[in-house]
């Protein structure tokens, strides 16, 4: 058998060409009809060609998962392919629709994806609340079959500018993060340009802080080589002062530039002289590319040596962007595409016959058997794919609290605490998380008996002090609250991973995240990742709108149903009573625990305001309408003018404005929408279905509303933007008024908000009787 490091030699020349020409492929073969070229990351995935190989054919193990820098997706489709995850044909479609994607995504590539990337930074952190998941898992027994593994990132540089990576450091350090590598791609180069001076020192220096052992990657063997003989140390120094911007425009220019400009700035220097004389031009080009990221050896080693322990490592690794291709080092070469005849030079060059561009053992020192013999064997892909599944858990009884007024948001802390009085598997498996706002969203009784999660056990020191407070907070490997700092971010992130955990580890956990409902929009991106490699989870947002009245604008939330309602992946549910939001947990518990499109995450917009309840039983269908989306909390008769549909904690508001109405107008109706992003979405697809020929799709908003006479009006009310429920007179072609929120809140009372912003019983009244003109409404009269 030819020698490993040989082996692993030829696989990265194999990687990099496979990468190279997957994109080339797709730009030259695929005309693109929008003029667009189809693109690709040809510089960015070389520059890892070498530390990619050296991780996924040697250091990686089955159980280790990988967030890979989004712009290396050829790289790692490059390898998936080679180990027999990927297929010619999605290579060969890449970008494509239906091809292996630009960027590597667990739900839509079919080789193997750990965490989905794309938006810079999120990848990056992901692994930090991967590994935080593990050791939540660990602690408690569970995955007791699968070994500790490596929650691996693979950073781009100039990723390292996002913050989002900081604040998950900072989290990390809190919860003694463990068993992560980021392994920093350090070419000095971003998307626009050369990278600032210095930052491997300012990163090092972070990374130690926060507990990490750094180790740097920065010279070759080669240059090492180069290093101990005469006039090396010289060289060395030059290279330690060299700037980013000149290293990089010398890389592209190539030997004898560098042969020129070594000179010159050593001017008599004999030794340096003779050594730079011992390397020809293109030897000399090798020589100063030869950096730690490119080496094989050195990468096998440190990846070896950090094997040996849990401590978190960030590898800085010294690489050239476009390493081994002619656009390296070029600034310009982000999106840089090689041309037709750069590409033919390079297929030459590594010895691949036209129209065998794909076979893998092409152009190879080593024979097809030996290779074959070694990727069979290689211990990332012993156990074949990676992804598992995890028995889904019955969901225990959940009854509303008794309580004859009260909020939607204490109600959820009520029933909370009820399941965790209980003995469910369901509510074992469960795991809380909140961003610094665990007491102001209810969960503190839930805490009180489940605890919080740590490694090393702690009773709260308040307690054995036997000083007085509503909060047992002890920590122990057993504790179910994730307590997270104040940033966002991290929350979602975190319900990021622990909503996978079932794929990532075969066990199920059922997390659920709350935060203050205006602060989704801190962390949207994060919640669009989340969502976007499906993980399951549900994030419980209260208090939302501008109920949150004396808190002001800076606290209170508009848009944040349409967030709701526009993301995919995400059902939102704002209801108004604590029995609708029992029903509405039930099936929350239920379908975020569904395979594939079947299920997703919710979202329940919650609110600090008490209701008072109405007093009823709900029975099975009425629980099924609230999940459905809305109910006729009163039908329209046949001579209805004027229909009220509202959502959420204006629920008053519209109750008093119908019976307001009824003395002047007959048959009122009252919607209650307890999800406007239910019923929009079922509504586009029973449009669709019909649209394809299904004549009787039939979506429940549209039942809801064949009760409407055609000339009636709707008036719409909700503590949102009013476009939230504005969309329900397109469903039939009733007339409609939305009423709802579109500026900046204030402080005040809730009764002087509603009034601020026209969101009250008058207000609807208004609206309804310019709507749905008759006799004056006396209510109105009276007040003018
Ligand atoms: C949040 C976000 N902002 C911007 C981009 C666009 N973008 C893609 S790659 C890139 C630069 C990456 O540079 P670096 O991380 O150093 O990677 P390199 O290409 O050098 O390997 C940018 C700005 C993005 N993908 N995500
Ligand atoms: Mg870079």
């Amino acid at each position: 058998m030819a020698d490993r490091l040989e082996i692993l030699r030829d696989l990265e020349r194999k990687v990099l060409w496979l990468s190279s020409w997957t994109i080339h492929n797709a730009n030259r073969l695929r005309a693109n009809p929008d003029g667009l070229k189809v693109g690709g990351h040809q510089s960015s995935s070389a520059s890892l060609a070498a530390i990619m190989t050296a991780l996924y054919f040697d250091a990686l193990r089955p159980e280790d998962r990988v967030a890979v820098k989004p712009h290396a997706s050829p790289c790692f489709h490059a390898i998936q392919y080679l180990l027999g995850h990927q297929t010619r044909a999605k290579l060969e479609n890449f970008r494509g629709l239906g091809g292996a994607q630009s960027y590597p995504s667990r739900t839509k590539d079919i080789d193997d994806v750990d965490f989905s990337t794309g938006s810079v930074g999120l990848g990056v952190a992901q692994t930090v609340f991967a590994s935080i998941a593990q050791d939540f898992l660990k602690a408690k027994g569970r995955a007791a079959d699968l070994p500790e593994g490596k929650m691996v990132a693979l950073v781009g540089d100039a990723e390292l500018d996002e913050g989002n990576i900081y604040e998950a450091l900072v989290e990390g350090w809190k919860h003694g993060l463990r068993n992560t590598w980021w392994v920093v791609d350090y070419n000095r180069q971003s998307l626009d340009g050369v990278i600032h001076e210095g930052l491997a020192a300012r990163l090092e220096s972070v990374f130690a802080t926060f507990g990490w052992d750094v180790v740097v990657l920065k010279y070759g063997a080669l240059l090492e080589a180069a290093f101990a003989k005469p006039g090396g140390a010289k060289l060395r120094a030059w290279i330690d002062s060299c700037p980013n911007e000149l290293y990089s425009a010398l890389t592209y220019q190539g030997g004898a530039a560098w042969r020129q400009r070594l000179l010159a700035d050593h001017p008599g220097d004999n030794a340096l002289a003779n050594l730079i004389a011992s390397y020809d031009d293109d030897a000399l080009a090798r020589l100063m590319t030869n950096l730690g990221g490119h080496d094989l050896p050195s990468l096998l080693d440190a990846f070896a040596q950090a094997r040996t322990h849990d401590r978190p490592v960030c590898f800085i690794a010294y690489t050239i962007k476009g390493a081994g291709l002619p656009l390296a080092g070029h600034k310009d070469n982000h999106a840089g595409l090689m041309t037709d005849a750069q590409m033919e030079a390079f297929r030459s060059a590594c010895g691949i016959r036209p129209g065998q561009e794909w076979e893998k053992f092409e152009g190879l020192a080593t024979g097809a058997k030996d290779l074959q013999r070694f990727l069979d064997a290689v211990p990332f892909a012993a156990k074949g794919m990676r992804r598992y599944t995890a028995p889904v858990l019955d969901v225990p009884a959940i009854a509303p609290p008794a309580e004859k007024t009260i909020s939607t948001q204490a109600a959820f802390g009520l029933m909370l605490n009820e399941l965790g009085r209980g003995d469910s598997e369901f509510a074992d498996r469960v795991a809380t998380m909140s961003p610094d706002v665990t007491v102001s969203t209810n969960l503190g009784p839930w805490v009180n008996r489940r605890k919080l999660f740590a490694r090393e056990a702690a009773e709260d020191l308040f307690r054995t002090q036997r000083i007085p407070s509503t909060f047992k907070w002890d920590r122990s490997p057993d504790g179910q609250h994730v307590e997270l700092g104040i940033a966002e971010s991290n929350l979602f992130l975190a319900l990021s991973a622990f909503g996978l955990t079932a794929s990532l580890f075969g066990e199920r956990i059922v997390p659920i995240g709350t935060v203050y409902d205006p602060f989704i929009l801190r962390g949207a991106d994060q919640l669009n990742y989340a969502c976007y490699q499906d993980a399951r989870f549900i994030l419980v947002a209260t208090p939302s709108g501008i109920t949150l009245a004396p808190e002001g604008g800076a606290h209170q939330s508009i848009g944040t149903p349409l967030v709701g309602m526009s993301q995919p992946g995400l059902l939102s549910y704002e209801p108004a009573f604590a029995d609708e939001l029992a029903a509405i947990l039930r099936f929350a518990f239920e379908y975020t625990q569904r395979d594939g499109k079947d299920g997703g995450s919710i979202y329940l917009r919650l609110s600090s305001r008490a209701l008072e309840q109405p007093t009823r039983q709900i029975g099975a269908r009425q629980a099924a309408e609230i999940v459905e989306g809305g109910y006729w909390l009163r039908p329209p008769g046949p001579s209805a003018r004027v229909v009220i549909a509202y959502t959420g904690a204006v629920a008053p508001e519209a109750i008093a404005a119908v019976g307001l109405l009824a003395e002047d107008r007959r048959d009122v109706g009252l919607l209650a929408v307890t999800s406007a992003d239910r019923l929009h979405g079922d509504w586009t697809r029973a449009s669709q279905a019909r649209e394809a020929g299904q004549a009787d799709a039939l979506s429940p908003i549209e039942r809801l509303l064949a009760a409407v006479p055609g000339d009636c009006a709707l008036v719409t009310v909700a503590d949102a933007h009013p476009a939230t429920l504005g969309w329900l007179g397109a469903v039939a072609g009733h007339r409609v008024r939305a009423l709802g929120v579109d500026s900046f809140g204030q402080t005040g009372t809730i009764a002087d908000l509603y009034r601020h912003y026209g969101i009250d019983a008058e207000a609807i009244l208004r609206a309804a009787q310019a709507i749905a003109p008759g006799r004056p409404i006396r209510h109105l009269a009276g007040i003018v």
